[in-house]
């Protein structure tokens, strides 16, 4: 649980190279690298990009830790939403 959460942060801070935002290329990086078998459509440049702007909170064109934790929390809900529709087809 805790190594989670250091990946978490220290992706992002990797990622941002010492800045406060991705922008939207170290964003398609990430997005592609990192979550490339959890999520659907990351080898879609535009999806990427209508992700973006569907997280950008405040409209400035690149994504803060705020509005990354936002993708890792809808990332998880839609895990646990999968995990808990196989335990529910389970005997
Ligand atoms: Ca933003």
């Amino acid at each position: 649980m805790e190594s989670a959460i250091q990946t978490v942060v220290t992706t992002f801070l990797k990622s941002a190279r010492g800045k406060d935002n991705l922008d939207s290329k170290s964003f398609q990086k990430l997005v592609q690298k990192q979550l490339g078998g959890i999520m659907e459509d990351t080898n879609s440049n535009s999806a990427i990009k209508e992700m973006q702007k569907g997280l950008d909170e405040n409209n400035d064109g690149k994504v803060g830790f705020q509005e990354y934790l936002t993708l890792i929390g809808y990332v998880a809900t839609s895990l646990s939403e999968s995990k808990s529709g196989s335990n529910a087809s389970a005997p």
